[in-house]
């Protein structure tokens, strides 16, 4: 690795310079080989172009179905596939739904977002989750929701109900994807995306690292995402959980600077989208934490529980955020 007396301050992209959706895989590699400072500095400054330093955006899940489901995602404790110790959970009735909402709101969460175990909503789920849609609006929240591929017409109806994003992640490479799930395709994850599009939906879309994937499976994830004709507004970045007795359960450890190393490439490429530092926090140090904030991370999930596996307490956020100078917003 080269090191650089001095480096190239970022191209601008705010008004008037145009955002790029056409990224060549070398020079998203040459993004990831700078040295790590240089990678940090150009990260942080693309920031600060575009969001306050300060502020990180704060999100909570909820699992609105649990476990039984008939994908066989190597990462997932979900899937019917895997042999987990999981409760699983048929639809939560609506009251259960906008009491957990509530809770959310009071610790601060500005977005909620609902989680299924499904491949895709049967015709009989659209009606309640709607529900839960415009239930969650009207507390004011923006509402978020994640429940495997949607059609086009299921996609129109969501945003008919007032949903405000759509959680749909590509996970990985096209090349690696096959080594992680192969009951759906790569292809059906880019077209509900584009369903989301077109009905009008943000898109939230992202990836999990840590899977035994290659540095250029993460280049082409990046690649992938940021290629879109419209970026996705809110881009999570997980870090895998090996949960016993999932397929993934030994995937070797990522190095924790090569995660920050992809955090700082995801800001770079998408300026405008906030980066999710999602799943994985609990095996993060909170020095690991505030260096992928540096990257450009701006936005994690609050709460003590992700789907169904546990995230740090609100209590160590808020005081992560104090030692740090960070305002939830
Ligand atoms: N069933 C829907 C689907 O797959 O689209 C929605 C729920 S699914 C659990 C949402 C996302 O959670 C997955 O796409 C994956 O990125 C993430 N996820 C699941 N298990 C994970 C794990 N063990 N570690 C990190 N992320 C995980
Ligand atoms: C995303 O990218 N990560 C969240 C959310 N979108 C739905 C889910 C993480 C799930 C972690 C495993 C679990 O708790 O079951
Ligand atoms: Fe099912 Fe979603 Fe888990 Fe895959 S990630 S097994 S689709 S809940």
């Amino acid at each position: 690795m080269e090191s650089r007396a001095s480096i190239d301050l970022p191209p601008l992209t705010s008004k008037g310079h145009k955002l790029r959706h056409d990224w060549q895989e070398e020079e998203i590699s040459e993004l990831f080989e700078q040295p790590f400072n240089d990678l940090l500095y150009q990260a942080q400054s693309i920031h600060r172009q575009h969001f306050d330093p300060h502020e990180v955006q704060i999100s909570s899940l909820l699992s609105i179905k649990t476990g039984r489901c008939s994908e066989d995602c190597g990462y997932c404790p979900q899937s019917a596939h895997h042999d987990v110790e999981l409760e699983s959970e048929p639809l939560m009735p609506l009251d259960e739904v906008v009491k957990a909402a509530k809770a959310a709101k009071a610790k601060g969460a500005s977005r909620f977002c609902m989680g299924a175990a499904w491949r895709s909503p049967k015709e009989r789920d659209l009606q309640p989750v709607m529900d839960m849609v415009k239930a969650v609006k009207a507390l004011d929240m923006d509402t978020c929701m994640t429940l495997g591929m949607l059609s086009p017409e299921q996609s129109q109806q969501l945003k008919q109900a007032g949903l405000d994003y759509y959680n749909h992640n590509l996970d990985t490479s096209p090349e690696y994807y096959s080594e992680v799930i192969t009951t759906r395709t790569y292809q059906d994850r880019l077209d509900t995306l584009q369903h989301v599009r077109d009905a009008d939906i943000k898109v939230c879309s992202g990836g999990i690292l840590g899977m035994g994937e290659s540095r250029r499976d993460r280049v082409r994830l990046l690649q992938q995402l940021t290629n879109q004709e419209k970026h996705p507004e809110s881009v999570p970045i997980n870090l895998l959980i090996k949960v016993e007795g999932t397929p993934l359960e030994n995937a070797p450890e990522l190095d924790p600077f090569e995660f920050v190393r992809s955090i700082a490439v995801a800001r770079i490429l998408m300026p405008h989208s906030q980066v999710r530092l999602s799943a994985g926090r609990e095996n993060m140090s909170d020095e690991m934490q505030a260096l992928c904030f540096l990257a450009g991370a701006n936005s994690i999930f609050y709460g003590e529980k992700l789907l169904t596996t546990t995230n740090p307490s609100a209590d160590a956020d808020r005081q992560l955020f104090e030692r740090l100078g960070i305002r939830a917003v």
